[in-house]
């Protein structure tokens, strides 16, 4: 005979993990992140004491603003660095780092937007798991004013431990010139009126920055040490979006079918990653 239903409710649950809670979402993707504890996660386990606080806003940002780093105060670059070594202290960015260097065909095919999409909501969970309030900025180097290395991070060279080697970043950045002359092919690629002849050439301009940059943002199997990768990246993820948003991307998605649709090693689809609000951010 079946038991009466219970009445503990079971955690949201989908197929693709996008509407659990952080935590489960960590558990289940970073293990040896979800460990840690913060005081955002504190206050979370303690859901009694939830209502005795006035306003929880400003702990837990509903949707996390991802804006130009060219904008960011002092204090708000110091946090996203403080977040980035937070992380790589705790592991999880060498876990990010190895599972980049892995084939998971995320490079040179339609896969490259919507894996990195992935890639990088999981940063910045884990980035949250520490400052709740932290996003990634992107480097927007369409623009003439940001065609340089940001001066910010010049300086900031981690040493990266990952569960299989130490990396200890580098970089040797070229002409300011040649930044500007591989951004200039961004326009036509924005203008094309299907995913892949605008995702093609974004594909090479993308790589051709990771070369710009050099050192370890030119490895693809260590570029993810440098926190310059999450802003370049979070830049082609800004172009995506605006592309998909006009109106000759006209909300395509990208040709994927079967096996290369889901965005191993995870078990997000493709039509999971489709909408940047329901994963949580925006670009400002
Ligand atoms: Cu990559």
């Amino acid at each position: 005979m079946a038991t009466k239903s219970r009445t503990t409710r079971t955690a949201p649950t989908s197929h693709a993990g996008m509407e659990m809670s952080g935590d489960a979402l960590l558990e289940r993707n970073l293990p040896q992140l979800s460990r840690s504890m913060t005081f955002a996660k504190m206050v979370l386990a303690n859901t009694r004491a939830i209502p005795n606080f006035k306003d929880l806003g400003w702990l837990f940002p509903r949707v996390c603003h991802r804006r130009d780093q060219a904008s960011l105060t002092d204090t708000e670059r110091s946090r996203y660095l403080c977040a980035f070594e937070l992380i790589n202290n705790d592991g999880t960015l060498g876990q990010l780092v190895d599972i980049h260097s892995e084939m998971h065909m995320q490079h040179t095919n339609a896969r490259l937007l919507p894996w990195h999409r992935v890639f990088l909501y999981l940063f910045e969970e884990a980035l949250h798991n520490y400052h709740p309030d932290v996003c990634v900025p992107y480097w927007d180097w369409t623009r003439s004013g940001e065609q340089h290395f940001p001066d910010w991070l010049a300086g900031v060279l981690p040493t990266v431990h990952t569960p299989t080697r130490t990396i200890s970043v580098i970089r040797s950045p070229g002409p300011d010139g040649v930044l500007a002359s591989i951004a200039a092919g961004v326009p036509g690629a924005l203008s094309k009126n299907n995913y892949t002849d605008f995702s093609s050439p974004i594909n090479g301009i993308h790589g051709s920055v990771h070369v710009w940059v050099g050192g370890t943002m030119s490895d693809a199997s260590v570029s993810p040490a440098d926190p310059v990768f999450w802003m370049h990246h979070a830049n082609l993820d800004r172009l995506w979006w605006q592309w998909y948003n006009s109106p000759q991307g006209n909300h395509q998605n990208p040709p994927l079918t079967g096996a290369d649709a889901i965005m191993d090693p995870w078990t997000y689809a493709e039509a999971d990653v489709r909408n940047i609000a329901a994963l949580g951010y925006k670009y400002t």
